[in-house]
């Protein structure tokens, strides 16, 4: 009864979550018109203003919306040419803030800018040229685009796991983030990203995501929402309740195996790609009794997924099974500093060396690509020849 108030507590405040929070916003920008020049004195009317797109920090897109309430952005244009002033005044910019980790696609697909730092700032629509002799000394039109902010988040490692398994208890153990824990499901309704610091200055950000539910790859639940934030993540840190887990009464339980490979299922249907991210296994919950056992009954099928498919429904099972760089049981509520330093040290050494793999997969690539391109250039080169024959 208690669960399933909470239940539909949670069920409320999902909904005023998705009607609040938004990943994506179209916004019309343009540029100024630039001023007219002055025939008589030969004066170059102003140049119009540009509209620019600035990162900052603490932004929201639901910030960025009320700010700018009609979704247009016109910035000023160029002043006229006169006698007083040869060289007209030039329009007045306008800097749309925006969030750290948005994308800025034109309306017609074309990614405009990826902005990820503070202070990242992108030209999205340039402001006319002032009129002079070359223009008959008419102001230009600035530029008009409809854009599409998108956001999605940038952290190292992305928390993958269903309601309640302990996501933001291992983020706040980890590091300073203080995100909301409880006892029921979808505590967390916005992502929450965490920086684990180490001594040589080095830091790693964890991005703390709502749960997931069996169907989210459909959008049930929040389903895209969140999908979507763990696609701009290096490394995925999946996370089970060492004792399994149901969302309601409604629900079938799910045992911790079960979870796993739900998990698995849920990223691969959503998309495949995703599964080609490193990814680590954390079992929570070890301090809670029969946990060990129970863990001692499954540790091997974990690392051997694959081979135990078979014994489980068909829809079910994923067609690439999660091969983990590390399974790390623990107890993430426990407070024991020497298990979380060793949790923070494998996933710093598991990142390293995700990094090192792909950078000689990229130097391989280039490789290959470099021995292409002079292949060809041999072949154009013996082309020549003949042509000179
Ligand atoms: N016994 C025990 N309880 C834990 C552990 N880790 C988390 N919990 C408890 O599990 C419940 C859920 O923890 P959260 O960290 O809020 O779980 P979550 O995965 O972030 O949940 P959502 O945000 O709802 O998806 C809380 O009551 C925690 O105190 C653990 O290691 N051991
Ligand atoms: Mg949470």
């Amino acid at each position: 009864m208690v669960f399933t108030s909470y239940c539909l507590r949670s069920e409320k405040k999902v909904r005023r979550y998705l009607r609040g929070f938004i990943d994506s916003l179209r916004l019309t920008v343009k540029g100024g018109t630039g001023g007219n020049g002055l025939p008589k004195y030969g004066g170059v009317g102003g140049q119009g203003g540009n509209v620019f797109c600035i990162a900052k920090e603490n932004i929201t897109l639901n910030k960025v919306k009320e700010k700018w309430t009609t979704k247009r952005v016109y910035a000023g244009h160029g002043g006229n040419s006169h006698a007083k002033a040869i060289l007209g005044e030039s329009g007045k910019d306008e800097n749309i803030e925006v969030p750290l980790g948005i994308r800025v696609y034109r309306d017609d697909g074309k990614l405009l800018a990826d902005l990820n730092e503070e202070g990242a700032k992108a030209l999205v629509a340039r402001g006319g040229y002032g009129g002079s002799h070359r223009s008959g000394w008419l102001g230009i039109k600035g530029q008009s685009n409809i854009i599409r902010l998108d956001l999605r988040l940038i952290a190292d490692i992305g928390l993958v796991g269903f309601p309640n398994a302990g996501k933001s208890t291992l983020l706040k153990a980890v590091s300073r983030a203080k995100p909301k824990i409880a006892s029921y499901p979808f505590t967390t309704i916005k992502p929450n990203i965490g920086i684990m610091e180490y001594p040589n200055l080095r830091s790693i950000s964890m991005a703390d995501l709502p749960g997931l539910i069996e169907g989210a790859h459909a959008n049930i639940g929040m389903g895209h929402k969140f999908l979507k934030h763990v696609e701009r993540t290096k490394m995925l840190l999946l996370i089970v309740d060492i004792n399994g887990f149901q969302l309601s009464p409604k629900h079938k339980y799910r045992s911790c195996l079960e979870n796993i490979i739900l998990l698995n299922k849920e990223l691969e249907l959503y998309k495949k790609e995703l599964l080609e991210k490193p990814a680590t296994l954390i079992i929570n919950k070890m301090d809670t009794p029969n946990a060990t056992k129970n863990y001692d009954e499954i540790k091997d099928k974990i690392s051997h997924l694959s081979e135990i498919l078979k014994d489980y429904p068909e829809e079910m099972c994923p067609e690439t099974p999660l091969i983990f760089d590390d399974i790390l049981p623990i107890s993430a509520k426990s407070g024991d500093e020497k298990q979380i330093q060793y949790v923070k040290e494998r996933l710093k050494d598991i990142l390293d060396l995700n990094d090192e793999i792909s950078k000689k997969k990229d130097m391989e690539e280039n490789a290959k690509l470099i021995q292409t391109l002079k292949e060809e250039i041999a072949e154009k080169a013996q082309g020549s020849q003949q042509f000179h024959r």
